[in-house]
């Protein structure tokens, strides 16, 4: 079973492989996403460490002088998706998205030279590269220091329609658009996709940046759409710290004080949004001031960060509590919004399961991080490489042959084999 896995998911690495940066998937997303690539480098550097380096290396070759490193880079003009490059329209020499995504190209590329340390001095450069993205964030995203950094769209979150933000996305209009043709729903359900609501804030939001020639520093002020997430928070936080550890190690103490220094104010910062009552964190609505009460995967994903040892332990029973057959429900079930089918609103991804286990077995939690990692590889075996997963039945969901989701199984299968003394095979 194990050895079958694995062969399938590296696999599906190649067979979305365009040479130089992976696609998600055949179909629905044609391009290269930014938080995708850096976990599917993880997946890589089982078969191909250089491999997995030159994936972040393609990511960081399209960062933008301002440091941001954009959500999609469209390398291939492709008519398969929407929005596409001419919507963006960022003037960029490779057309690019001008919104980001979650910052976790510091974890992984600590993650893979841990494992491959001849690539270390290869990487040296990408170390001031991912820096300056840390900068550009507690710049542009945290104008007044509070210590943790806003999103200014959805997309950003890469959590797209989550329920955590169905109260602030009222804020923004639906109107004045130019009109559009979605693709996504020729690839996938539109039962377990975005609404056409939704869809229209989408791209409001995309025109009214558009609309202020993408100068980054002028957009948080200027969305509608200012929110505080905690996981995307501390992935920011983990990814600080990890390069922190690599600076030190290869004699950068400038990039290493900088990162703990974000770290740190973050940590602080994010006690702030912990809920005693749901037993996790939660996003705050930066434009109201008012913590947002919705209970979704984005307030279990802290504990990848070092937060403190007893919320470690609230977050593993908060998800004993979900009680579904399948974890981590990206929203708690039962609770208002939960959608078992439809996309971030219920659903189980592959790599969200990832972090959070990661996160609780470094805080102890092993009996909850050994949980998640059996019931994703339950899930693989018994539904395949999908997108994501109803927690309540296991059915696959959105595109297929996932390229994260392939990663993520390469990394399961080797903790998992480190972990449960090798016993997955049965
Ligand atoms: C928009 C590629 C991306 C992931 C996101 C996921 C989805 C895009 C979309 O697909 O978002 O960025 O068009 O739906 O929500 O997390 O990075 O896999």
């Amino acid at each position: 079973m194990t050895q079958a896995l694995h062969k399938l998911a590296t696999d599906i690495l190649q067979i979305n492989d365009r040479g130089s940066y992976t696609v998600p998937t055949k179909g629905l997303y044609p391009f290269q996403w930014n938080w995708d690539s850096c976990l599917t480098a993880l997946g890589q550097r089982h078969f191909d460490p250089a491999r997995a380096l030159t994936e972040i290396e393609t990511l960081f070759a399209h960062q933008w002088p301002c440091g941001m490193v954009p959500h999609i880079i469209f390398h291939l003009r492709d008519e398969g998706y929407f929005p596409g490059p001419d919507v963006w329209d960022c003037g960029r020499p490779v057309p690019t998205s001008g919104i980001t995504q979650p910052p976790v190209a510091g974890f992984a590329l600590r993650r893979l030279l841990d494992s491959a340390p001849d690539l270390r001095m290869r990487a040296r450069p990408l170390l001031d590269r991912i820096t300056a993205w840390h900068r550009w964030f507690h710049a542009t995203r945290d104008p007044k220091g509070t210590g943790l950094v806003a999103l200014i769209h959805p997309w950003e979150s890469g959590r797209d329609n989550s329920v955590d933000w169905d109260v602030p996305f009222e804020r923004v209009p639906t109107s004045g658009i130019a009109p559009y043709t979605r693709r996504d729903t020729q690839h996938a359900d539109p039962a377990h996709r975005p609404t056409k609501d939704q869809y229209d804030r989408y791209i409001w939001l995309v025109e009214r940046f558009r609309g202020l020639g993408w100068a980054t520093e002028k957009l948080h002020d200027a969305s509608p759409f200012q929110v505080v997430d905690p996981g995307f928070n501390a992935i920011l936080i983990r990814s600080c710290l990890d390069l922190a550890d690599l600076a030190e190690d290869l004699g950068a103490p400038d990039i290493a004080a900088a990162n703990r220094g974000f770290a740190h104010a973050g940590l602080q910062a994010l006690e702030h949004l912990w809920s005693e009552a749901r037993g996790q964190y939660l996003c705050l609505d930066r434009t109201t001031g008012a913590l947002i009460d919705s209970p979704s995967s984005g307030g279990l994903l802290p504990v990848f960060a070092p937060i403190p040892q007893d919320k470690a332990a609230r977050i593993a029973a908060t998800i004993d509590g979900h009680g579904t057959q399948y974890r981590v429900a990206s929203h708690a079930p039962g609770t208002p919004g939960f959608d078992a089918q439809r996309y971030w609103r219920g659903p189980v991804w592959l790599v969200v399961n990832y972090m959070i286990a990661d996160g609780l077995d470094r805080a102890g939690e092993s009996a909850a991080a050994i949980a998640i990692t059996r019931s994703s590889l339950d899930l693989i075996g018994s539904s395949g490489f999908a997108e994501y997963y109803d927690p309540l039945t296991g059915q696959p969901l959105g595109g297929g042959q996932f390229t994260w989701t392939a990663a993520m199984v390469l990394e399961f299968l080797s903790g998992a084999r480190r972990s449960m003394g090798n016993d997955t095979s049965a």
